[in-house]
């Protein structure tokens, strides 16, 4: 049976996560997040006040629910509340959307969050934390780690490695057999054709942006 959720962040992931609990029919006890007052409401999910409220729940009798989304240069609050109440004797509840095709085969630790419209493959393997965002492609024998952020429309080809707390930006694209070290950021729209090493960025190669007036000759 589906233990209460208590849900970390009301932003814009939060969100996203509220209405895929309400399709679920998971029993959502509400939200914590410093920026509401206690009793408000976000799409129908009551505010409970800041972390601190946690305390009065037993680690036993809940499951949270990592609200807080990622961005390739933010504090990693998701990994840090993650690892802090983990810590503290609490579960991460793992999400797969309906609409997800997720392989029998395919391993997702605690905490991982499938969104709408994404594929994962045979044998592949998703550790805790990390967020597969919608319509994500994740093919076969792909690892990869944990707190990590496959943002919407990235594709990954088969057999990638992914280190912790990865980004790979929205819409890039993978090549098969690719590895990508730890803490490193993939921008929006890249093509990775060679491994990655540990803590880089790696940008698109394209030209630079021009507009061109269509009424000239
Ligand atoms: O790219 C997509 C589809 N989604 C992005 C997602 C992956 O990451 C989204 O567009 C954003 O870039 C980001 O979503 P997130 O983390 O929901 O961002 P934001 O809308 O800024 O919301 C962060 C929320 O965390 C805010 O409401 C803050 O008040 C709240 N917050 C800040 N510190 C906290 C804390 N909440 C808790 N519980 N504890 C904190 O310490």
């Amino acid at each position: 049976m589906t233990k209460p959720i208590i849900l970390l962040g009301g932003g814009g992931h939060a969100k996203v996560l509220i209405e895929l609990l309400q399709c679920l029919d998971y029993p959502l006890l509400g939200l914590l997040d410093p920026h509401y007052a206690i009793g408000e409401s976000l799409l129908g999910a009551t505010i409970l006040g800041d972390d601190s409220v946690l305390a009065a729940y037993d680690a036993n009798v809940i499951e949270l629910v990592n609200g807080i989304g990622s961005l390739p240069h933010d504090s990693g609050l998701r990994r840090k509340l993650f690892n802090a109440f983990s810590a503290k004797g609490y579960t991460f509840k793992t999400l797969r959307h309906p609409t997800a095709i997720i392989s029998p085969s395919a391993t997702l630790m605690a905490g991982v969050q499938v969104m709408a419209g994404v594929i994962i493959q045979a044998s592949a393997t998703i550790a805790e934390n990390s967020l597969i965002n919608s319509g994500a492609i994740i093919e076969h024998d792909c690892r990869i780690g944990r707190h990590v952020h496959i943002a919407p429309g990235a594709v990954l080809s088969g057999t990638v490695t992914v280190g912790n707390a990865v980004h790979i930006g929205t819409g890039a694209i993978i090549i098969q057999g690719i590895t990508i070290g730890e803490g490193s950021i993939i921008g929006a729209g890249s093509v990775v054709t060679h491994d990655v090493a540990p803590q880089q960025i790696v940008y698109p190669a394209r030209s630079p942006y021009q507009a061109i007036n269509r009424d000239q000759p």
